[in-house]
């Protein structure tokens, strides 16, 4: 099966926590703070892999999680970071975050970082200065990133063969290249695309044979525009076309509905390069039908072919020998309609606002982030916790925004009762 979308979610390995210890010996009065700290969390990365064509493995792992850390010990002990995960994917596959596109892996051993394990909580030992010898604070791990993601194949392949159902795609990347896929006199025979390398007088260049479109594929017909998204991505299209005609109607105005479907689907695909192919001329009585299509297609040149007995496929393939040769390598506006500009936005350090009456909500990723990391049931960690909190301006905001003796402010998912 291709599958050729696909949404995981990812969990990047949480930080080790700190550790909080003395050092006891024998005869020696004050020994140190010795806890070491917690090792980093686990990194997740997707990586480029040639052998693969389908993301159908990671369809049935829909959620990936890296290794945790390991909590740090005395002794200055540190602890272990975890392991990172790489997940392998097929070459041409786009990475999106939240609509965003974080990457486009197109180099075989390409490696994304695409969430970051958590960092190890600090122990004591980190927090011993001149003035502060024997500290109580460590802290917590950080938790390790973690988000939704969503990849998509999309083929490189230098060509593409589009057309209607029927027309004949399939035989004619059988008869090119060494893939087999089905054929067959009915519609929709082919469900994905096929990829195939086509070797022209030691010339290579990858084709792709694309389902069939029909009319109304815009509004979701037949299998829609579900492939046409790996059309963005060819630099040359050939339009296949059946001399005999297809569903009731004439060669030229079936090459029409297609043309006006791809169209629909993007103002860009019209621009590529359309190389345009009458097929099955070894039908008899042809004739009359090709002479009637280049009489209305005046303005471009029509190869004529057969799919089946082999009949003008070279003229073909120097054709897409030669359009491939050309220096443009890609349409710099599709480029940038198909990968947006990423924002950025400014974030204050924290942002209060009043949930209803009492209750005060801050949020931003560094209180957030900070009281995760705190370990409450120690005094001393608690009091370092609050002066961060009062440098940052919180207290002064919170007296602002009207807070009150016994009110409750939110932090992630802590709560606390504000004393005066
Ligand atoms: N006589 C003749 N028949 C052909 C030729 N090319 C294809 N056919 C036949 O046309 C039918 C459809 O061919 P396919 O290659 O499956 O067509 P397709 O465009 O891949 O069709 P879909 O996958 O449904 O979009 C099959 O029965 C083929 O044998 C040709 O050049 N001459
Ligand atoms: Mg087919």
């Amino acid at each position: 099966m291709f599958i050729d979308k696909i949404d995981v979610f990812l969990v990047a390995g949480r930080g080790g926590d700190g550790c909080i210890s003395f050092r006891r010996e024998k005869y020696v009065p004050y020994g140190g703070p010795n806890g070491g700290n917690g090792g980093n969390g686990g990194n997740i990365y997707f990586e480029g892999d040639s052998c693969k064509t389908t993301l159908l493995d990671l369809s049935y792992m829909p959620k990936f999680k890296a290794e945790d850390g390991e909590n740090g010990l005395s002794s200055n002990k540190f602890g272990k970071s975890g392991q990172d995960l790489v997940i392998k994917i097929p070459l041409g596959t786009l990475v999106f975050k939240k609509g965003e596109l974080l990457a486009d892996v197109k180099i075989a051993g390409e490696r994304v970082l695409v969430v970051k394990g958590g960092r190890g909580g600090r122990g004591n030992a980190s927090f011993k200065t001149s003035n502060h010898t024997a500290p109580r604070i460590a802290e917590k791990g950080e938790r390790g990133e973690s988000a939704e993601i969503n990849l998509e194949i999309r083929l490189i392949a230098d060509v593409s063969f589009v057309g209607l159902p029927n027309a004949g795609k399939s035989t004619l990347i059988s008869q090119v290249s060494a893939v087999k896929p089905k054929i067959a006199s009915y519609p929709f025979t082919t469900l994905y695309p096929n990829l195939g390398v086509v070797n022209y007088k030691g010339k290579h260049f990858v084709a792709a044979d694309i389902p069939g479109i029909i009319e109304g594929a815009h509004k979701g017909k037949g299998l829609g525009f579900e492939f046409l998204r790996h059309i963005q991505r060819t630099r040359v299209l050939v339009h296949l076309i059946d001399i005999n005609g297809f569903d009731g109607k004439e060669p030229y105005e079936n090459y029409k509905i297609v043309n006006n479907e791809l169209k629909k689907y993007s103002k860009y695909i019209v621009k590529k390069h359309v190389i345009v192919v009458l097929n099955k001329i070894d039908f008899s009585q042809t004739q009359k039908n090709i002479k009637k299509f280049k009489k209305c297609l005046k303005t471009q040149k029509v190869f004529e072919i057969s799919a089946i007995t082999g009949e003008g496929i070279d003229a073909l393939l120097k054709e897409i020998v030669k359009e491939l040769e050309n220096p443009i390598i890609f349409n710099q506006e599709e480029e940038i309609e198909i990968i947006p500009v990423k924002k950025y936005t400014y974030e204050p350090e924290f942002k209060v606002s009043v949930v209803k009456n009492g209750v005060f909500e801050v949020m931003g990723s560094k209180v957030e982030k900070l009281t995760e990391m705190t370990k409450f049931s120690e005094d001393e960690a608690l009091r370092r916790y609050q002066n961060i909190l009062k440098k940052m301006g919180l207290e002064i905001e919170l007296k602002k925004m009207g807070i009150k003796h016994g009110d409750i402010v939110r932090i992630g998912d802590f709560e606390f009762t504000f004393k005066k």
